[in-house]
């Protein structure tokens, strides 16, 4: 038995108002698993008798959660960046073989070693935050080998951090199927999913659709095999345009919709309806200079629960802060200190399915801690670049 004494805790318990704050708070953790939250004072003698680690009045919040990432994938598109910068547009780059299609390439090129070995400074540096739990979508390999190849170099990252893994074969076209869309779409849903599926290395199946990416005909059809298969779906949605994707993604009980830009009223609805949680990606939002804001008061007035996410990928959101993330989350998206912070933890969880096992300091909860040498929580917010991080615990240690 471990227990963290002399703490100011952030618990993101909803049972409790904010931020679920407990001044003079322990938590104490049986193996992986957390056994008591709450005033010292009140802890039970056996659990006081555990090995005590005097946390000398720092703060204690849920290990943090980057709930949407794409941190696997082989080389980087600093030149696509410099091209932005003379005036060519995300869309314009991707239409012209650029974008996704660059990272395919140089993906498919690499052994899943190299894959693991390329991802794991961006780990490391979410790591270094604090962050306990990241999901990891695939998408570069766009072939049934090169998916699974990904998505095992993805679980292979499960020794630094507990990592949920998403299926995202229809990220983007692959060459090979220029001009049939359909037939890939055939290559997904009868060959990669069930594959997928069988080998047991995704958690959750995603889906860009978008103008540049798959319509919402070829999207469901990817939510019918993914539900098949007894997947659960998430969908990008609304980045770039409208085209009702987050309704259809609720209508699927999607665990999330992401990016949500151009949502309308009657996506925000349909959301709140299905229990989908809205993942807000700040960094993509900031890296693409776009100009169109979630509709982020719809969203609270409609009790959607929120997530921020770094999206890491190497084409619209090279961000490897989480810390960062929320900061434009209030910057950019007027999001608050409690939004900011419960949409790494609690509602990060939700998003991944996960509310069971992480996101708040509760008994029964997997032993995730990020502590913290800060006087109050809006730090974590406010400050950029700026990392106050003391100790990470991960599974109890
Ligand atoms: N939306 C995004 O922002 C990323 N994927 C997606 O579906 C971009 C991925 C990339 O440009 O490599
Ligand atoms: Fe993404």
């Amino acid at each position: 038995m471990n227990i963290w004494v002399n703490a100011r805790l952030a618990t993101v318990d909803p049972r409790l108002p904010g931020l679920g704050v407990i001044e003079d708070g322990a938590v104490a953790a049986d193996g992986e698993r957390i056994v008591y939250v709450g005033p010292a004072a009140d802890a039970p003698g056996e659990v006081l008798a555990g090995r005590r680690i005097d946390c000398e009045g720092r703060w204690i919040t849920p290990g943090l959660i980057d709930c949407h990432t794409h941190l696997v994938h082989a080389g980087d598109r600093a030149h696509e960046f410099e091209l932005r910068l003379q005036g060519a547009t995300y869309e314009e780059i991707a239409r012209a073989g650029g974008g996704i299609a660059s990272t395919v390439a140089a993906t498919r090129a690499a052994s899943e070693v190299e894959l693991t070995s390329a991802a794991r400074p961006r780990l490391e540096a979410l790591v270094a935050e604090g962050v306990t739990t990241v999901e990891v979508k695939s998408g570069y390999g766009l072939s049934t080998a090169d998916e699974l190849k990904l998505l095992r170099a993805a679980r292979a990252l499960g020794d630094r951090a507990t990592i949920a893994a998403t299926f995202l074969g229809a990220h983007a076209l692959p060459p090979e199927f220029a001009g049939d869309p359909d037939g890939y779409i055939d290559v997904v849903c009868e060959e990669m999913i069930p594959a997928v599926a069988q080998a047991g290395l995704a958690d959750a199946v995603d889906a860009f659709c978008e103008g540049i990416g798959f319509t919402p005909v070829q999207t469901e059809r990817v939510f019918q095999a993914a539900q098949a298969a007894g997947l659960p779906v998430k969908l990008h949605a609304e980045q770039l345009s409208n085209l009702d994707g987050a309704a259809l993604a609720a209508r699927y009980g999607a665990l999330s919709a992401d990016h949500l830009e151009h949502l309308d009223d009657a996506g925000v609805q349909a959301m709140a309806q299905a229990g989908t949680t809205a993942v807000l990606l700040p960094g993509a939002f900031y890296f693409l200079r776009d100009e169109k804001v979630p509709p982020i008061a719809g969203l609270r007035a409609a009790n959607v629960p929120m997530a921020i996410a770094t999206d890491c990928n190497p084409g619209t959101s090279p961000l490897t802060s989480l810390l960062l993330a929320m900061n434009m989350g209030a910057t950019l998206f007027r999001l608050t200190v409690e939004e900011c912070l419960t949409g790494v933890t609690r509602n990060a969880a939700r998003a991944l399915g996960r509310q069971d096992d992480v996101g708040t300091l509760e008994p029964g909860k997997i032993c995730d801690l990020a502590i913290w040498d800060i006087e109050r929580p809006a730090e974590l917010v406010y400050r950029m670049g700026f990392n106050p991080l003391h100790a990470r615990v991960w599974r109890g240690h």
